[in-house]
């Protein structure tokens, strides 16, 4: 068990310059991206460039710096696209998908930030 992090994910790729990504924003430790099948009109993964499986990995073991970072890299992006209801935005949902019980597809720790429209309670 643990964090077995596998640089072969696509999101390593995109970090690597391997693969091209649509940036929203880009910061020291983190980088933002429009998702390639978004699920509303607002759909942005977030994600540190360093090398962590999960939010439960990235919570254990990265630097403060990067934790800061990947935060308020986060906030920046739903600043940048006007979602915040303290800015007169509509709101948004956050996720991070963590495992196979949580639909964790790629193994690169990424937040989806979803809005853009009323997307109800729960996202299936
Ligand atoms: O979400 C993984 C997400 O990653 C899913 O919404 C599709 C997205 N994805 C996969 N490949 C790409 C590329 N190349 N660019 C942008 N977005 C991508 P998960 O939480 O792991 O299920």
């Amino acid at each position: 068990m643990g964090y077995d992090y596998d640089s072969d994910n696509i999101f390593a790729k995109i970090l690597r310059g391997e693969i091209p990504n649509d940036t929203v924003l880009e910061t020291a430790h983190s980088l933002a991206f429009n998702d390639i099948g978004p699920q509303a009109p607002v759909h942005v993964l977030v994600l540190p460039k360093g090398a962590y499986v999960t939010w439960d990995h990235f919570a254990a073991e990265a630097s403060a710096e990067e934790v800061m970072d990947f935060t308020r890299a986060i906030h920046a992006v739903i600043e940048k696209l006007g979602l915040d209801p303290a800015s007169g935005g509509g709101g948004y949902r956050l996720i991070m998908n963590t495992g196979p019980d949580g639909g964790q597809e790629v193994a690169h720790l990424h937040a989806h930030i979803l809005g853009g429209k009323d997307i109800g309670k729960m996202v299936s």
